[in-house]
């Protein structure tokens, strides 16, 4: 973990987050030990080998002991960084909520299949630490139009940009504007082991896909929900 993080988390959860407001995301060099990233790369590629080659996802921190995934989300400067970052970012107080984490790990044809979906995430933060990006041939990308919307006052306003967005006619359109190179798509090329934060629920973003005999591994840390106390939410849960 960046020391001079730790020891002024507030400070830097101020600058970062007018950094996602004014250039769509913020990067923190070097997060990982590099030790610590070996190890969760081996694990990556076990994990795929063990699934014939093919895409494997975690959720949670259950099955990624041994890696610095399993505690990075109980890190207490961790945890205090991202806090800070969305209390700048909202101006609330930050809710006391656990992260929901994944690691992606995309490889073999299905690669293709979790790739170039365009989506609100629905959390407020979104920290993506790249684990293993391809080396050869496609980049697999991150792809962000960096601040779309805003937070939406109730989870049915949230539920509509949602429909708006998840249909096949507006994926086309923005697979379009991306490929004509729209200058406001901003195209990340990941360093394995920094540290990248936007805001997930008000930007569109995906990723770009890697070659079937290449690996991009994501872990992603998505932070607080702003509808998670919507009644509707619960209820169309329940069902
Ligand atoms: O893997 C990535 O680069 C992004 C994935 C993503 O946006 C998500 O899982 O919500
Ligand atoms: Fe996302």
């Amino acid at each position: 973990m960046n020391v001079s993080l730790a020891d002024q988390p507030s400070i830097a959860g101020n600058h970062l987050a007018q950094q996602i407001n004014s250039n769509g995301y913020a990067v923190i060099e070097n997060f990982v030990d590099p030790s610590d990233l070996r190890v969760a790369q081996q694990f990556v590629s076990d994990a795929i080998a063990r699934n014939n080659g093919e895409y494997v996802g975690f959720s949670g921190t259950k099955d990624l002991g041994g890696t610095f995934l399993a505690d990075l989300p109980q890190d207490p400067s961790f945890i205090e960084l991202c806090r800070n970052i969305y209390e700048s970012g909202v101006g609330k107080p930050a809710p006391d909520v656990n992260f929901y984490q994944i690691l992606r790990c995309l490889s073999g044809s299905e690669a293709q299949n979790h790739s170039m979906m365009f989506h609100f995430d629905s959390y407020v933060l979104t920290a993506l630490i790249p684990i293993t990006v391809p080396a050869h041939g496609m980049p697999g990308r991150l792809v962000i139009h960096p601040n779309t919307r805003n937070i939406r006052k109730t989870y049915l306003g949230n539920l509509v940009d949602k429909a708006l967005v998840d249909n096949p006619i507006a994926q086309n359109w923005f697979k379009k504007s991306y490929q004509k190179g729209a200058d406001n798509v901003l195209r990340l090329t990941l360093k394995p082991g920094n540290l990248y934060l936007f805001w997930g629920y008000r930007s569109l973003h995906t990723n770009e896909a890697c070659d079937a005999d290449a690996i991009r591994a994501t872990a992603l840390l998505h932070y607080a929900d702003p509808h998670a106390d919507s009644r509707l939410k619960q209820m169309l849960r329940r069902h």
